[in-house]
């Protein structure tokens, strides 16, 4: 039953049940701009924030991706505090990313999957910022807009990066250039990159997300159907296509008479088998993934088949990992190809049973805030189907048994992604339309 696994799928019966709730926005206003001595002397406040868990120094690349956060005119409220969903903006229709720009407090942006819009919130009030309903196809229900990111220099450079299906099913890559931070015109679109998914419409990822290296990263499916079953050793387990794999891109280059260049230590740079867009391989369907702003480290939810959803945790500079789809499904074997013996397999930190009702993992996202230092450093994350966040502890590498909680019940739909403004705090969207912060109660 693949088809039930995705964080988009939901019968129609849903969406009127959870009505389109609308969306909202704030963003770290009035932080005030850190000084770089300011930066690093709240880096070291928190707990464990200087080093991740495999002993990965905290890089000052990890700047590059937000300001880190300056707490001076936040209250925190000590202790493990309960948490409460405070909603922002609704009604604002399938929402399903959310996206900061790097030196504006004042806006968030959230990508809507149905009619392409990408909204800007202000002050709590959400305008359109422009529309992809030319370009994209959304009948599909994993099919549509799926993916924002802006250039980390956006406010220079007005660079908008899109994620969407079109209507054979293939998957784009495009680069949009906005007129001034609230409008942006679809006739600026120039796409970088097209992904041939066999004409399968689900399993597309996927997420694109600037990392602390200034890179462009873009996560995508294995293609589509159930169980990867594209020819004799699946697509995720292929080095020479694009589908089932973690992909990055340098946008700020071009060569080999592409829209991008390709970063010098990818996949290829270990095994020049890989195609020079590949960083790590063997996902399913990674719909949401983070980087850890603070450490560098990522954290991937890869979408399981019939049996176990997975969080996959990448230490910052890794390269080629193979996360095991589709030898391998949570911490057990799925497909014993005969490939599969002689891969080495990064295994996820958390297996979530479907037995357990997860059938779409949303995740995860590193607390880095100010507000709830008792979560600093615990990971959040979701699943479109299970209606509450949750969260645990992470150290030495690993999950600190029995810190795996429910830590807050989702109003108004499924919660299909996270957001991390300039503050470290926490948001999400539903596709009932609602754009949520996550505060103490
Ligand atoms: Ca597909």
């Amino acid at each position: 039953m693949w088809y039930r696994r995705s964080p988009l799928e939901h019968s129609p019966r849903w969406f009127v049940a959870c009505g389109l709730t609308l969306f909202a926005v704030w963003l770290g206003a009035g932080c005030g701009g850190s000084s770089r001595a300011d930066v690093d002397a709240d880096a070291t406040t928190g707990s464990d924030v200087t080093q991740s868990a495999d002993g990965v120094q905290s890089a000052d690349v990890t700047r590059d991706i937000l300001d880190l956060p300056n707490c001076d005119r936040v209250t925190p409220v000590e202790g493990e505090v309960t948490l409460a969903a405070e909603l922002v903006v609704d009604k604002l229709g399938s929402l399903v990313d959310i996206a900061f720009v790097r030196g504006d407090r004042e806006r968030i942006y959230l990508a809507e999957r149905q009619q392409g819009t990408i909204w800007v919130v202000k002050d709590g009030v959400a305008n359109e910022m422009g529309s992809l309903k030319s370009v994209i196809n959304a009948s599909g229900g994993e099919q549509g807009f799926l993916s924002l990111a802006f250039h980390p220099d956006f406010v220079n450079n007005r660079k908008i990066y899109v994620y969407y299906t079109v209507s054979n099913a293939d998957t784009k890559l495009a680069e949009l250039t906005a007129t001034d931070a609230d409008h942006v015109d679809v006739s600026t679109l120039k796409v970088l990159l097209t992904i041939d998914e066999g004409g399968e419409s689900n399993h597309n990822g996927g997420a694109l997300r600037f990392g602390p290296d200034g890179l462009l990263y873009l996560s995508t499916g294995d293609g589509g159907g159930g169980g990867d079953a594209h020819g004799p050793i699946g697509n995720a387990q292929r080095k020479d296509v694009l589908l089932g794999k973690m992909l990055r891109f340098d946008v700020d280059g071009q060569a080999d008479g592409k829209l991008y260049a390709i970063p010098p230590n990818n996949a290829f740079s270990v095994d020049s088998d890989f195609l020079p867009e590949i960083l790590h391989w063997g996902l399913r369907n990674p719909w949401r993934y983070s980087f850890d702003r603070v450490t560098g480290d990522l954290i991937i939810g890869d979408v399981g088949q019939n049996t176990y959803e997975e969080l996959d945790w990448v230490p910052a500079g890794s390269v080629a990992l193979n996360f095991g789809w589709r030898c391998r499904e949570g911490l057990h074997s799925y497909k014993d190809d005969t490939h599969c013996g002689a891969e080495t397999f990064t295994e996820p930190i958390l297996e979530l049973p479907q037995d357990d009702g997860f059938h779409a993992v949303v995740g995860g996202y590193r607390y880095r805030g100010c507000r709830m230092p008792a979560y600093q450093g615990q990971i959040f994350y979701s699943d479109a189907y299970i209606g509450s966040v949750r969260a645990f502890r992470f150290e030495n590498g690993a999950v600190v048994p029995g810190s795996d909680r429910s830590v807050l019940s989702v109003p108004g739909g499924s919660l299909v992604s996270f957001g991390e403004d300039h503050q470290g705090e926490l948001y999400f969207v539903t596709l009932g339309g609602g754009l949520y912060r996550i505060v103490p109660q």
